[in-house]
């Protein structure tokens, strides 16, 4: 672990994979449960990308997210009440209620938001990135995408175009190793997404995904060189998801072993960092534990604000079309 990471800082990273891993195991029960409506992507397994890369953003940085979006707004700040709010459907949602899990978006975070077009998010980035550099606000923009997005028409002109203008945008890859039911090996030729990077003039990284201080060393390397006016990086952090492409158990279908997750799952990000910062003295497993008691106290709270909430009025439909 690096010496210059702040204990401040480890124990922020802590608390934000924390934050989404309880707020989405609650919400995929929610689901499963017929209590939330519609589909939900879960970002289980994938903790460590989200967190260690916006521990490095301020709210005036953008990022684009996808349909797996929730840890994205959860480590960008997202209050749970008005998350939960919007996958109810209720007026006190982030988009009043009339956005759902794969359109939720908040202006005030930088969160230009969840997208249910698979790589619809690039060019997105690429845009905010052109007006940060245009503007000259020394803000980054990330973009997330999945190896399935990277196969996308989108995800390379906007590759293209952020290299060739040295916007300052982040290309984060979360290659969780499948698109929906596809193996990754089934649906691209390389194994690194990585190795797309050099063709479009950009330097490609590659990182252990489940690892927090990794992630995070990383892409503070990435987003320096952004915000330095150096150009974009893509940086490719490998992950997996433990739940199915949606929902907690999918659609049951045969794609993947029993066995491949629970060897992802001994690699937890949650699990190898809160043992790390036990050993190393600065967060025992009780400290650890209250963490996620607090979270857990704030879901509950959360879920009852968003419950006594009302839904948005019919004739609201109109409203916030444009902008
Ligand atoms: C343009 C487009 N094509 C297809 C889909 C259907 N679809 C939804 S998620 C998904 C897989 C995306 O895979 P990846 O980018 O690796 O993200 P992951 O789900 O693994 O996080 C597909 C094909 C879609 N939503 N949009
Ligand atoms: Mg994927």
């Amino acid at each position: 672990m690096s010496e210059e990471i702040s204990n401040d800082t480890l124990l922020d990273l802590h608390r934000r994979m924390v934050r989404i891993r309880r707020f989405e195991e609650t919400a995929g029960k929610m689901m499963e449960d017929g209590k939330i409506p519609g589909a939900l992507h879960l970002y289980v397994g994938e903790e460590a990308v989200a967190s260690g890369v916006m521990a490095h953003l301020s709210n005036d940085d953008q990022i684009t997210s996808t349909h797996r979006g929730h840890g994205h707004l959860i480590a960008k700040g997202g209050e749970f009440d008005r998350m939960f709010a919007e996958l109810f459907g209720r007026e006190t949602g982030y988009c009043k209620g009339k956005g759902g899990s794969m359109h939720i978006s908040n202006m005030e975070l930088g969160m230009l938001g969840a997208n249910g077009i698979v790589g619809g998010g690039p060019p997105i980035a690429m845009g905010a990135g052109f007006s940060n550099k245009f503007r000259k606000t020394n803000n980054v923009a990330c973009c997330f995408f999945g190896d399935g997005a990277s196969n996308e028409g989108s995800f390379h002109e906007a590759a293209n175009m952020a290299a060739l203008y040295k916007l300052p945008v982040v290309f984060v890859c979360e290659n969780n190793g499948y698109g929906e039911y596809t193996p990754q090996a089934n649906h691209q030729a390389i194994v690194d997404v990585a190795d797309r990077a050099p063709g479009y003039g950009m330097p490609g990284v590659i990182v252990d995904g489940m690892d927090v201080i990794a992630v995070y060393e990383a892409a503070g390397e990435a987003i320096a060189r952004a915000r330095a006016g150096e150009g974009p990086t893509l940086l490719e952090c490998k992950t997996y998801r433990y739940y199915d492409h949606v929902g907690v158990r999918g659609m049951g279908l045969n794609y993947r072993t029993d066995e491949e997750v629970e060897e992802w799952q001994k690699k937890d990000p949650i699990d190898q960092f809160e043992a790390r910062l036990a050993e190393q003295g600065i967060l025992s497993a009780g400290d650890a534990g209250k963490v996620h008691d607090e979270t857990l106290a704030e879901i509950e709270a959360a879920i009852k604000f968003a419950e006594d909430s009302p839904y948005p009025d019919p004739s609201a439909i109109t409203e916030d079309v444009y902008a």
